[in-house]
């Protein structure tokens, strides 16, 4: 896809490192978040007979049928960056982020700064049904639960888009006056919230009136940290091409690969 910042550094490191002079044909494939597009994507992988398929998924489940259909024409399947529900026996290995553990580190860090203070929680989710937003949501609501001074008023997807977190934001300050912390799930969609924000007279970061979480810390994302304007930012590293090489080497090697 193309949806986000994180994204484009992902794509980069894939085109960057699977390149004919390190021996490679890359056939690359921008799904455009349609997880429809995506399977036809790799159906036509299947048919072209290559000899990996690297599947960063767009949504989490619906999987098993293509995965069985790769399997059946031997051909090994990376699953990347976000996970997928089917069962582990029908691809080779999953490599990527740890968003449930991201959201609870984003959950655990607002603990710690609001010290008992009390929290009305406005959230932008992920695209809906990919396991990078179900994840940071799961992660971050474990820690909720665990603080009756939270609230929750809202979670709403704004497709991991700048476009998409700017206009969620922008229902929100009609509907709610209240809140005071922001949870985005990534910083594509902070930055179009901190625009609803902006244009509405609405204060955030350290010296403002609402604290903003975000996911990535990609360059611009971790700018906005340190000067203040983004009180959080969970890291998450998009430079995951080096280990799906690692383990398409394994596989060359006839080595064991774990299922995760
Ligand atoms: O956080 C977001 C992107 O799947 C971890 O997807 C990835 C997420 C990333 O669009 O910016």
């Amino acid at each position: 896809g193309h949806e986000s910042d994180w994204r484009a550094a992902n794509t980069i490191d894939y085109q960057t490192t699977f390149t004919e002079e390190n021996g490679y044909e890359l056939l690359f494939v921008d799904a455009d978040n349609d997880h429809t597009a995506q399977m036809e994507a790799v159906r036509n992988f299947i048919q072209q007979e290559v000899d990996y398929i690297v599947i960063c998924p767009v949504q989490e489940a619906g999987w098993e049928v293509v995965l069985e259909e790769a399997q059946d024409a031997g051909i090994p399947v990376i699953i990347a960056d976000r996970t997928v529900s089917a069962d582990p026996a029908l691809y080779t290995t999953f490599l990527g982020t740890d968003t449930a553990l991201e959201g609870e580190t984003a959950g655990l860090w607002l603990a710690e700064y609001l010290d008992g203070a009390e929290a009305n929680i406005l959230v932008i989710e992920g695209s809906v049904g990919a396991s990078a937003a179900i994840g940071r949501t799961n992660g971050f609501n474990k820690i909720a639960e665990q603080h009756e001074e939270w609230t929750i008023l809202d979670s709403q997807s704004g497709d991991f888009t700048q476009a998409g977190g700017q206009q969620v934001m922008e229902s929100y300050l009609k509907s709610y006056s209240d809140f005071n912390v922001l949870v985005c799930q990534n910083d594509n969609e902070a930055y179009g919230a901190m625009d609803a924000m902006d244009a509405a007279g609405v204060t955030y970061g350290v010296d403002g009136d609402v604290i903003i979480i975000s996911f990535d810390a990609t360059k611009e994302g971790l700018t906005r940290t340190l000067d203040g304007r983004i009180n959080c930012n969970v890291e998450c590293n998009p430079l995951q091409a080096a280990g799906v090489e690692d383990i398409i080497a394994k596989i060359i090697a006839g080595e064991e690969i774990p299922a995760v």
